[in-house]
Parts: structure tokens; C-alpha cells; sequence
């Protein structure tokens, strides 16, 4: 009860305004997200996406006790042991062989329980998913070549002869159009600048390097529309780096694929140097 009656006045803080004006400002954009039901990063689309979901609630949950904890631990002693009427404050410097022994196990255990924690999970979706890149070989695998450029995708696929190089590949810029449920592969290079393929419902992201070929996969598993981002600045119209992933469910993708291949080998052209970017697929 003495506590209680010891914190209650300094309580009178609240009313401030260097209090009340970003407490507004947070209840007032936790209820403008509420109302979008913008919680969190959304629905994934890809079978591997689930892991970051996990992931990133986990994060968010330790990091959030974590700062609760702290800001208790510090609220505590800096109301109890201020400076008041028939008060002194008191405080020491820390110096004890007892302090220090109890920074140290405070420090390990939040080691343990934030960094380890996580480490390990991260590790495991690392091995078990993002680095598992699938079997070229396998016919299941859809494999794509992606060319970064400032300030565009270029995309190629190696049409229904499945080969890169030839006169039926599919170039398309800014636009992807993979099949559902199946593996999607990339070999990535850029033309220019450090580049990243971010496809975010995906929970995909690769970083795409000049001078080498980076590679990445996922296997969608919702068809539908979604995002196609470039995550690394990388200049003056890198915000227009931006286009659109389709997921088609197989049978309208084997239609797509026909049409596109049939339009590409029409319209190929051997004497149009630039457009012939395609390379011997790596493992
Ligand atoms: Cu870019």
C-alpha cells in the first residue's frame, strides 16, 4: 500500500502533453489499423512462408516481454528511490560483486532465450527450406532466369522445349507467370547494380549481384496476383522497380505457356543481340 501511495503522485505525468500527445497518436493509428486489419504481415502464399509467419510472431513476442520487462525494472526504482518531500533519493553505482554477478546471468539468460532461441529456429528454416533449393532436373521444377537492370525485371523462362537460349524462350519484363504448386527456381544476375528480388506474399527475397548468379526458389501454393519488388535501393527510379507475379493453377498455365512460346518463337529475332541474354543453367 506505502508503494501504491509513493507512485500514485508522480502518476500526475500522464497529464502532460509530451505524454498525451504521442499516446493519441498511437491509439489512434493501432485503431486505423484495426480497421484495415492490417496485423502483421498478412496471408503467405508460398508452402516455405509459414516459417517467417512463426518467426516474425516469435520475435515480436520476446522482443515486446522483453521491452515490458525493462521498462518495469527501470520504472521501479526511479519512482520508489527519487527525491521527495522526507525523502532522500538513493541510489548506488552497481559496483558490488553482487551486481555484477547478477548483470551477468541477466545478460546470459536473455542470450539464451532471445538470441539462441531464435538463432536455432532460423538456422533450421534456413537448411529445411530457403537453402533447399530444388532438383533442376526434376520436370516438377520450373526453372526462371531473371536479368536485373536499372530500373526493370527482365524474366526468361525456357518455353516448351526447355531449353535456354532458343527462340521459343520467354522473356518478359516486369511480369512473371509461374504454375502452382510446383517449385520455382531462379538463376539470378544483374546487368548493373546490386538489385533484390523481394517477392513479399512469398516470403521470398534474394539480393541479385552483377559478376554472378545468385540463386532462390518457392512453390506458391494460392493462385492469384501478387507483388514483385526490388528490396535494395539501387538508384535514382528504384521505387519503379516494381511489377506483378501470376499463379495459375496447371492446366491454364500449360495454355499460357503454349501461347507465349509459340508468340516468342514468331517474333524472334537472331540479329537482336541485346535481347540474348540467356546462360547455361547453373546447380
Ligand atoms: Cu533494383
Amino acid at each position: 500500500m506505502s508503494m501504491l501511495k509513493a507512485i500514485l503522485p508522480s502518476l500526475a505525468f500522464l497529464r502532460s502533453r509530451w505524454l498525451g500527445c504521442p499516446l493519441a497518436l498511437m491509439l489512434t493509428s493501432t485503431w486505423a489499423l484495426a480497421q484495415d486489419k492490417r496485423w502483421g504481415p498478412g496471408e503467405a502464399a508460398s508452402d516455405y512462408g509459414y516459417r517467417f509467419h512463426d518467426l516474425f510472431w516469435l520475435i515480436t513476442i520476446l522482443v515486446s516481454v522483453a521491452f515490458a520487462l525493462v521498462v518495469l525494472l527501470l520504472a521501479i526504482p526511479v519512482l520508489r528511490d527519487r527525491e521527495r518531500p522526507g525523502h532522500r533519493a538513493s541510489f548506488d553505482h552497481g559496483k558490488s560483486l553482487h551486481d555484477k554477478r547478477l548483470t551477468a546471468v541477466i545478460s546470459i539468460v536473455t542470450f539464451i532465450i532471445l538470441d539462441a532461441w531464435v538463432l536455432v529456429i532460423a538456422m533450421q528454416d534456413l537448411r529445411e527450406a530457403y537453402w533447399a533449393i530444388p532438383d533442376a532436373e526434376d520436370p516438377q521444377t520450373y526453372r526462371v532466369e531473371v536479368l536485373a537492370q536499372q530500373w526493370a525485371w527482365n524474366f526468361r523462362a525456357p518455353g516448351v522445349d526447355g531449353e535456354f537460349g532458343t527462340a521459343d524462350d520467354i522473356i518478359t519484363i516486369n511480369e512473371l507467370v509461374v504454375p502452382k504448386d510446383r517449385p520455382v527456381s531462379f538463376n539470378m544476375t544483374s546487368k548493373d547494380v546490386i538489385h533484390a528480388l523481394f517477392l513479399p506474399e512469398m516470403r521470398m527475397k534474394r539480393d541479385v549481384n552483377p559478376g554472378s548468379i545468385n540463386k532462390t526458389w518457392f512453390r506458391p501454393i494460392t493462385a492469384g496476383d501478387f507483388t514483385i519488388l526490388c528490396a535494395e535501393l539501387c538508384g535514382f527510379a528504384h521505387y519503379q522497380m516494381s511489377g506483378k507475379l501470376r499463379v495459375l493453377e496447371q492446366g491454364l498455365f500449360n495454355e499460357w505457356e503454349a501461347e507465349a512460346s509459340k508468340l516468342a518463337s514468331t517474333a524472334f529475332d537472331a540479329d537482336d543481340t541485346e535481347a540474348q541474354w540467356a546462360w547455361d543453367w547453373e546447380e
